[in-house]
């Protein structure tokens, strides 16, 4: 079967009238559907005959993660549960998990666009994957799994953890094609390091990595070590999992929103105000081809500025840059606000030190501090106190410099900051314990 991908490079007046179609149906179908959806409408008086442009989806109200709380567990389903075929859930650290369900046609619907992922990023029939996501109610790992199938790639369900074993696999199988997250990507590396495998010369030659914030410093990191092509691909479960922004492989420059199955939107964080393109904001999806779990103006919180100049690859889908890190996951440490990913980018940029890193957060009295855990390489290390005092000077007033927050800086030796198989824990706020 040949995959189609026609509708990635629809014009945009046939663009937009095949969304605006889709958005209408989607609207009469939640207000008619979802109690939340209706309650919500009729308080702002609006109807779906309201929707009649593009544009007057910024007269829907916003549907935020509390909203999907509120009706755990199956409360914003727009179908019967007899056709639900499929749950995921997103892992949440405090409360209830929010609860997202998939009919056999969002299933066929989600699998099409993971293919369009996969091949967005050269994948290509008969090509070999090896999907280290993680398999279970987090949508990465069968995500990943039905989108290399319906491309009809040879799919390895590895999912996270067992390093080792993943690393005989990765040289027994052969696999062009790596999925994880990106520190997981990193974690193969050092544990193929340590087993004397040299990765580089393996038979990967791409990975699509996504579900953290990563740097383009990050890229660059992985691209050289692991010697691929590190392509991000973005996606929540709220709206569906992976496969609803991806690059490509020609430009990797920003990641193509699938704007036939989503609408996207960048919005103020403070004021819900929508913003050109070029500005930073919020990103809010509504999707428009869900059966079972339509949802409409999501808050994701993932700040991205989008993009809706033309790319070389000849898509015509909008697209948004790299996400920078979450409103919720933004600092704020002394007035200064610091996402982790900016910390990222300058440790990665700096020499002796390995990838695995952790910031702490403390407040004493009125007075917040930020710790910078970051392992040093083991030439680093041999070296002695004085010359990780050095390269810990050099940070410190670079972070000043480039972020404008004074830190402390902590070079740990390898192995000392936790591995993880999936999402990586990147902050530890003590100011949350108090
Ligand atoms: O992480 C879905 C996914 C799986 C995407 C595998 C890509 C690859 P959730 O667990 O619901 O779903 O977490 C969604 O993860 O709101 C972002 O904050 C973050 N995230 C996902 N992809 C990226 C990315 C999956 N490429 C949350 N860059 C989102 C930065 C990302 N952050």
């Amino acid at each position: 079967m040949i995959l189609d991908v026609t509708s990635e490079t629809l014009s945009g007046e046939n663009l937009q009238s095949l969304q605006l179609h889709r958005l209408q149906e989607t609207i009469k179908r939640v207000y008619h559907t979802v109690k939340h959806y209706k309650d919500a409408m009729d308080e702002l008086g609006i109807k779906p005959a309201h929707v009649k442009k593009l544009s007057d989806v910024s007269l829907l109200p916003f549907t935020k993660k509390e909203h999907l709380r509120h009706n755990y567990p199956f409360g914003m389903f727009a179908v019967p549960t007899d056709q639900i075929v499929r749950v995921h859930a997103s892992s949440g650290t405090t409360g209830k998990p929010t609860v997202v369900g998939y009919t056999k046609a969002d299933i066929k619907t989600w699998a099409h666009l993971m293919a369009r992922t996969f091949a967005a990023a050269g994948v290509r029939a008969g090509d070999r994957v090896h999907n280290a996501y993680g398999y279970g109610l987090f949508t990465g790992g069968l995500g990943f799994h039905y989108g290399a199938e319906e491309l009809g790639a040879m799919v390895t369900p590895v999912s996270g953890g067992q390093t080792q074993k993943q690393i005989m696999l990765i040289k027994d199988f052969e696999p062009d094609t790596l999925c994880c997250t990106p520190s997981y990507a990193l974690n193969l590396l050092e544990a193929s390091e340590n087993m004397g495998f040299d990765i580089k010369k393996s038979s990967l030659k791409r990975g699509l990595f996504g579900a953290e914030p990563w740097s383009e410093e990050m890229r660059y990191q992985i691209e050289s070590s692991l010697g691929i092509d590190a392509i991000d691909v973005y996606g929540l479960s709220e709206i569906i999992g992976p496969g609803v922004a991806s690059e490509c492989i020609e430009a990797k420059d920003g990641l193509h929103v699938f704007e036939d199955h989503f609408l996207v939107e960048c919005v103020d964080v403070d004021t819900g105000e929508v913003l050109p393109a070029g500005e930073q904001g919020e990103l809010v999806f509504t999707s428009l081809t869900k059966q079972a779990f339509p949802i409409i103006r999501y808050r994701t919180r993932d700040i991205s500025v989008l993009n809706d100049a033309p790319c070389k690859c000849g898509r015509t889908h909008k697209r948004m840059k790299r996400i920078t890190g979450r409103s919720d996951d933004m600092l704020i440490i002394r007035g200064v606000n610091v996402y982790p990913s900016q910390v990222e980018s300058i440790l990665v940029k700096t020499e002796n030190l390995s990838p695995f890193y952790q910031l702490e957060i403390y407040r004493k009295g009125s007075m917040d501090s930020l710790e910078v855990n970051v392992e040093g390489s083991p030439v680093l290390i041999s070296q002695g106190d004085d010359a990780m005092q050095r390269v810990a000077q050099n940070i410190q007033h670079n972070i000043k410099d480039f972020i404008g927050v004074s830190c402390s800086i902590n070079i740990k030796k390898p192995g000392q900051i936790a591995r993880s198989a999936g999402k990586a824990v990147r902050v530890i706020d003590h100011r949350k314990e108090d």
